[in-house]
Parts: structure tokens; sequence; C-alpha cells
């Protein structure tokens, strides 16, 4: 066998003598020599995706995959009493992700890469990550992640470009992560850093100076920007990241002999977000510089741009100071006045329309809709309230720019990695052809009816719960039986997403349990999330989760029927683990503000169950399965636009009028959780659900808690639920990331 004769020869002893960390290094070293000689992919026209994130996950087992080495490799070990999924468990996760945009755009990568189409991601070199998330006392910290200690993924160039920032030049250094597709050829993730970044200057978690820019500037994503100095370093960070982007574009442009004047034929740029969205004007300074005059940089610029919305709440629809621009990036303030003047003019002054307004804040998204080429929303319902509502007034001027890509994930971490069983299944009913084209898995449905299969699959998920146990067990020391049902919301902390919504349902049924009226069988309901360091309220919802979790797991009644489990530092390698073992998927934000998620759709690949509102893909998942093969709840989309248009919610009317509500929240300060929390964090967000609930969250009890009752119920109903779950797998193929990067290049990028 060649791998085990490789593997052999990099170890200096065999194969059942060496040590897991000895295999993985060894491991490593295979995988980077076969990366080696893997051939770049090259075409007429290149993309360069752009994005503050990219929430890689642990590259090891993924790398195999796409190598087609992962089963030999896993044969050999196991013959030698060593387990693959144990090796990979040593590489360190890189930290380089917030949520599901950053996750998308590593989903993203993984299909351009499989689709053979030129595209390469560039971003930052977090040293110390997001943050690595703690509890004690039941309550949230956070530390450096240091991540980047024993790296095997990136690799140091000797491409350096200078970078102006607040009238300093500083000198950057590129790094690259190779990108494998799975198809035999590769593209690159270029991350920038500096080598002057100083980790030591790190104290008490994740404090330090904001303002010491040489040393700090890539420590961390997404500083805090409460007070103005991290305000002006996440301006730093995101013009680092984009002056760095252009000039490579640039560069590599001349390498390959193209003229400047048509790169927009040679060249697309996605703007994932708004936090590249500077891209633009320093682009059109640098082809200014280049020789070319500004009206014809402006159009190349817009020709070659293109941007993506993953949002409508405000908080991430970023605006900065004009000050602060000018600041840190006085460069760029020449033309970012001159592209205001322009649309000044051409739409006479409309105030929604301005890139500067009154308060003399930029608007970066505006910035991208002007002047870039395609606008997209990343969910049908998305984009449509897009169109309609948030970005109306670009919509009107510019209909032909806004288009929808409903999100996807790559199958080749989210079912064949992470659920091998279940993918080995799948292939011996139907073939392996659905690992390229997703749509295949349709044909699952010829076994709708197949006892035998539908026992299988039945099986699987039993197994991934059974294993899933078995690690909570080790790592959060909660004892859970894999045969209740798995009740899973995992998902960044945010009052939109309505954990507290979860929250209040544990509470239900705890209060019901202690009245004597018992589930059929008993339920774990499971949590994993990280809360934005600076964001209160979420911390508080986390601080009830836990001390429901403890006051229910020392309750010997309650305890043989609920559990709660809050997973600690949530990460792709946690999620990994939980989307596999999951029966019931908890997307369940208030209609509107979810725009598309992409937990859902990897929870519905490995057989879950929807228990979610009628929200971002949702919408899509329930078009394809049917309504009897979804569980969907609450109000619509339209309904809570128009509350928040008529500022008709009034959550104290709810608490007032609605007894189980009332008694679910006043147990948020009940004796029984003051004794173990926080009297001042649970009072908060008491209060918070009582007399604001920005969010909704009462508006959905009456129909969340019902429609969460049958959705129960229908798990005893074997045969039925079963077949429900063969069905969420079968119409799952239309969410590979496959067919949303075919429609990215079919629309906007034009690659070949
Ligand atoms: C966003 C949204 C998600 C979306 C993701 C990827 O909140 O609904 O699925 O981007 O488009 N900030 C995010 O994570």
């Amino acid at each position: 066998m060649e791998l085990e004769t490789l593997l052999n020869s990099r170890l200096n002893k065999s194969i059942k003598e060496a040590s897991n960390t000895e295999l993985f290094y060894a491991i490593t070293q295979i995988v980077n020599q076969k990366k080696l000689e893997l051939p770049f992919i090259k075409g007429e026209k290149k993309l360069y995706y752009i994005s503050a994130e990219f929430l890689i996950g642990k590259q090891l087992g993924k790398n195999l995959i796409n190598l087609g080495l992962y089963h030999e490799l896993d044969q050999v070990l196991t013959k030698n009493n060593k387990s693959l999924k144990q090796i990979e468990q040593i590489e360190k996760e890189p930290s380089l992700g917030n949520g599901g945009l950053g996750r998308l755009a590593a989903c993203f990568l993984d299909s351009i890469a499989t689709l053979n189409l030129q595209g390469d991601g560039i971003g930052l070199n977090y040293h110390l990550g997001l943050f690595h998330q703690e509890f004690k006392d039941r309550k949230q910290f956070e530390v450096a992640d240091e991540w980047l200690q024993d790296n095997t993924i990136l690799h140091p160039t000797d491409v350096h470009f200078p970078i102006e920032l607040a009238g300093k030049t500083y000198v950057s250094h590129m790094y690259d992560v190779d990108i494998v597709g799975y198809n035999g050829q590769k593209n690159t993730l270029h991350l920038f850093d500096l080598d002057t970044i100083d980790e030591s200057i790190v104290h008490d978690g994740i404090e330090f100076d904001k303002t010491d820019i040489a040393r700090n500037l890539t420590l961390f994503l997404y500083p805090d920007d409460r007070n103005k100095d991290g305000q002006l370093l996440r301006i730093y960070q995101q013009y680092f990241m984009v002056s760095n982007a252009a000039q490579l574009i640039i560069q590599e442009e001349k390498e390959k002999g193209h003229c400047l004047d048509d790169l927009d034929k040679h060249v697309s740029i996605q703007i994932n977000d708004t936090h590249p969205s500077m891209i633009i004007p320093e682009l059109i300074r640098l082809l200014i510089q280049e020789g070319i005059p500004f009206e014809k940089a402006v159009s190349i610029v817009t020709n070659t741009c293109a941007y993506t919305n993953h949002t409508i709440l405000a908080e991430a629809l970023e605006k900065w100071p004009l000050d602060y621009l000018q600041e840190v990036v006085p460069q760029l303030i020449p033309i970012i006045h001159d592209l205001n003047h322009s649309i000044h003019t051409a739409f006479h002054g409309q105030p929604d329309l301005a890139i500067i307004d009154e308060q003399n804040r930029v608007h970066m998204a505006r910035i991208d809709m002007h002047y870039s080429s395609s606008i997209n929303g990343v969910a049908a319902l998305h984009t449509e309230i897009l169109k309609n509502q948030e970005l109306k007034a670009f919509y009107t001027i510019y209909p032909n720019k806004f288009n929808n890509k409903t999100n996807g994930i790559t199958f080749r971490r989210w079912i064949m990695h992470c659920n091998p069983d279940l993918a080995n299944l799948i292939d011996r009913l139907i073939g392996n052809s659905w690992h390229k084209n997703a749509n295949q898995l349709e044909k699952l449905l010829a076994f709708s009816e197949d006892e035998h299969v539908l026992n299988q699959l039945d099986e699987i998920k039993y197994k991934n719960k059974t294993f899933l146990a078995q690690q909570i067990k080790e790592q959060e020391g909660i004892e859970v039986d894999p045969n209740s049902i798995f009740d899973i919301q995992v998902k960044r902390l945010h009052e939109y997403k309505r954990q507290q919504l979860n929250a209040l349902w544990i509470i239900h049924k705890y209060l019901q349990i202690k009245a004597g009226q018992f589930p059929k069988r008993p339920i774990t309901v499971i949590f994993g999330a990280k809360a934005a360091p600076a964001y209160d309220m979420a911390k508080n919802i986390i601080h009830l989760i836990i001390c429901l979790q403890d006051l229910i797991q020392h309750d010997p009644v309650v305890n043989q029927h609920l559990k709660v489990v809050m997973l600690n530092n949530y990460n792709v390698a946690k999620s990994e683990m939980v989307v596999p073992a999951c029966d019931i998927s908890e997307q369940i934000s208030l209609a509107s503000k979810e725009a598309s998620g992409t937990g859902n759709m990897k929870f519905m690949l490995n057989g879950a169950i929807t228990l979610g509102t009628n929200d971002g893909a949702n919408v899509e998942i329930r078009q394809l399965v049917g309504d009897e093969n979804i569980y969907t709840f609450g109000k619509s989309s339209d309904e809570v636009i128009h509350l928040y248009e008529t500022e008709g919610y009034h959550a104290m009317d709810y608490y007032q009028n609605n007894a189980i509500i009332h008694d679910c929240i006043d147990f948020i300060t009940s004796p029984e959780l003051l004794a173990l929390g926080d009297e001042k964090m649970l009072s908060s967000l008491k209060n918070n659900l009582i007399h604001a609930d920005w969010f909704m969250t009462l508006l959905d009890v009456n129909s969340y808690f019902t429609v969460k009752e049958s959705l129960l119920a229908c798990y005893e109903n074997r045969n039925v639920w079963k077949k429900k779950v063969l069905i969420n797998i079968a119409k799952a193929g239309f969410f590979s990331s496959d067919r949303t990067i075919e429609e990215y290049n079919r629309d906007i990028w034009h690659l070949k």
C-alpha cells in the first residue's frame, strides 16, 4: 500500500509504536507534499474573494478528503489500532472567523477550487483569532486563542507591500494557505500580516493597547469597538486588508502582462459584507496612480467589484465617521469626496443615497452599491427584503444590479467528513455521483418506504448521538442519554436568533416536570454559542442557559426527563460533532432577521428535522421538503416588518396577558436560579424581555411551544419520523455550495 509505505518512511518507527502526535506530523508532511504537486488553477479571468473572516476549520481531514486519501489512510491506521479521527484532533483550529459569514467564505473557497475556477481568498492573519471562550461562575470569559502555535497550514511568502496608515508606512507580509479542491487542483487563501505584531501586549484576557498599531494590528478579529480607539483599529485593519488586496491584484495583472484598462475583463472582486468596502476607493486611487483618469478608473472598478450583503441589522452596516477615516486613511478622502459628489449630482442630493450623510458618516454599503456591478442577498427572502425594504432606494435606481444567491455549504466537510457513516450508506444506495453533483441525492427518495434503509439511517443517527454523548461527558462533565431527543441550537449568540426563546421553553418544560407532567421521552437541549465580548445581553442569555443547565443537572427528578448542555468554545470542530447527532434543528430567529443561515442546511443534510420560523433559507428548505417535513411557527416576515413600522409590538402585553409567559419570565429571577446566578445579569435579562425585547421573543412563544410539542410527539411515531429524515437528506442537494458558486460564476464572475 502506497500510503502505508509513505507513512512508514516518514516515521522512524512503526505506525503501531508512533504516538498520535508523531502520526499527525508525519501525515501533515505527506499532505503538504501532495499539495505541492497539485497544479494551480489557471484561467482567463481570476476571482478575488475578500473577506474579514475565513472560518476554515481544521485542515488535515478536509485536505485528505479532497486529495482522495482519507479512506485509504483511515484503513491503514485502523489496521494499526490508530484512529485518524483522534489524530485529526491534534490540529489547532484556525480562529479566523466568527460565524456564518466566515464559514460561508470557507465553503466557497472549497467549491471554487472544486469547480476548477481560478479564485483566491484574501484576508488577515489574526494571531489570537476571535477569542477562546471559557465559562467561570456560569459566565462567558474571553481569552486569547493561541491557534497559531504549532501552525501547520500557513506558509510565509516573500510578498510584501508598503501600506500607508495614518501617514506612516508599514510593510506587510503575505502568508498563504493552500485551498485544495476535490478535483486535483488548487487555489490559495492569502492572509496578510505585519512582522511586528506582539502577542505579549495582551493582558487580562483580551485587553491590549488599541493605539499601538505596529504591535496590535492583526492580533484579533473584531477588536472591541465601543470606543474611538477600537473603531480606529477596525479601520486600520480594513484598510490594511484591502490595500494589500489591491496591490496584489495589480501586481498579478502586470505579471500576466494584462493592461490595467482591461482589469474588469481579467478580474472579479467579491466584497464579502462591508468590511472590505474600502477596496473600491483604494483601487480607484491606485489606478489613478497608474495613469488612468478618475472617471475611467471609477468605471473599471465598478465593473470589477461585486458586493454581498449578509444582514439587514443596522449594527452590521458599517458607517465610519469621516474624521476617523481622515485620521487613518487620509489618502482615500479625496476619492471618497469625489464619489460622494458624483452621487450627489446624479441623484439631486437624495439623502438616503448619499455616501457621506449629514452627520459626516461614510456609509460603506452605499459605496458598494453605487460602485459595484452586482448586489446580492444570501437567500430568496433576504434578497426580497433588501429590494423592497432595506435597500429599496438602491433597488429603484439599480434594479439590474440586484440578484439572489442562496447560500450553500460544502458537502465534503458537512457530510463526507463529519458523517462518514451516512456518506458511505448513501454511496452504497445511490453511488457516489452526488459527491460532485449534489442533486443526485434525490435518488434517495426511492427508499422512502424501505424499512431497512430507514432503520440504517436511524442506527447511524444513534451512533452519532452516542459519540456526541461521550464527548459531552468528557468535555462538559454532563451525562446525556443517546435515547433522548437531541434538540440543538448552535450559532452565534444574538437576540435576533432568539436563544432566549429556547431558554423560555426549557423553563416551561422544567415547571411542567416539577408539576408532575413528564415528557414521553427525555429531551436533551444542546447549545453552543459565543457572545461578542461587548454584547451584554448576549452574555446574560448565556448565563441564564448555564444556570438552567446546572439547576436541571442537579435536580434528580427533572434530570430524568430533561438535560441542558451549553458547549464551551463552540467552533467548527464542535459543529462537526453536533451536526450529525441532531434530531431537532432549532432555527428560530425572528422572521426577516436571519439573512439565510447555513447551520440549518448542515442539519438538514445530516437528517435533522427543522423547527424554524419562516426566515432566511428556512423558507427554501420548506419549499423543498414540503410542509409535512419541516415544523414552522411564528409570525411572518411581513407581519414582523409591519410591527416594527407601526411600533405595534409591546412585550409587556404578552407578559401581562399570558400566564405561561408570565411564569416563565418570572422564573428567570426565581430563588432557584438566583441561588446559582448573578442577580444583576438575570434581572437585566428579565427586564429587557418585559420592557424592550427588540427582537420580539414573546411574540412567538405560543406558537413555538405548541409546534415544538407536536414535533416531539411526532418523534414517537418512529416510522413517520424516519421517513421525514430521509426526505430531508434527499432534498438537501440544492444547498451544496457548488450550486451557489456555479450561480455566482454564471451571473457575476464569468470566469469561464
Ligand atoms: C450572516 C447572517 C447569516 C448568513 C451568513 C452567511 O447572519 O444569516 O447565513 O451571514 O451569509 N453575519 C452572518 O453570519
